[in-house]
């Protein structure tokens, strides 16, 4: 079996993205899967195609994309991608959409079909903070799942596709002042417990995870 992960380069003035230093640190091997990894740019414009070529390149079994969600405190596997973009700041490109769709034809949303909350309650078991989010807002993160879930809908070879999003890391959280933050080496645990969750199940647990906000 082999697993796609990708993470995305900095933007919004930070030197570093986590999702990226975390994915270049994944092991090569998690038991039988074979971990391919590859960095998308923050680009509307450009982060789909990109995907799209390390997909027809790496032929997955499995999609994970990971960003960066500064503020956020668990590591937070996203259930939905929405079929909007609206731009709280500009991407890579300085492009800024507002209220535009993903794909102006496509479906409103798509769910993730990763096991979300299995994986959830396997970080949980090996002591990491996880929690199933019900939104990856509508930056680019949300875009490339939208566009993850677009793409395996149509693409010929059967695949399954989520999204993490990951909290900063101390590095950026000690110049922020008060920010929440989580440790690489826990973040890469994190994603590493997704794919061979994700490996080993194609079912999902039926456990309470719902929240009011
Ligand atoms: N996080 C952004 C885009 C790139 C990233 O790492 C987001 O949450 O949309």
């Amino acid at each position: 079996m082999i697993a796609l992960v990708t993470g995305f380069d900095p933007f919004g003035g930070d030197a570093v993205n986590p999702s990226s230093l975390a994915v270049s640190r994944l092991r090569k091997n998690i038991g039988t899967v074979t971990v391919v990894t590859a960095v998308l740019p923050t680009s509307y414009a450009k982060s789909a195609s990109v995907l799209r070529e390390a997909i027809d390149e790496a032929k997955p079994d499995i999609v994970l994309c990971v960003g960066q969600a500064g503020g956020r405190t668990e590591l937070s596997l996203e259930r939905i991608g929405i079929n909007v973009q609206d731009a709280r700041i500009p991407d890579n490109d300085r492009q800024q959409p507002i209220d535009l769709p993903v794909r102006a034809d496509g479906p409103a949303a798509y769910f993730a079909t990763l096991p979300v909350k299995a994986c959830v309650a396997e970080m949980r078991k090996a002591g990491l903070p996880a929690a199933v989010s019900n939104t990856a807002g509508t930056f680019v993160c949300n875009h490339i799942l939208y566009s993850l879930m677009d793409i395996i809908a149509s693409h010929p070879a059967k695949m399954r596709g989520g999204f993490l999003h990951i909290p900063y890391v101390p590095e950026q959280a000690a110049r922020l002042g008060g920010a929440p933050s989580m440790a690489v080496d826990d973040i890469v645990r994190g994603i590493e417990i997704i794919v061979a969750t994700s490996a080993a199940r194609t079912t999902d647990i039926h456990t309470a995870e719902g929240r009011i906000s």
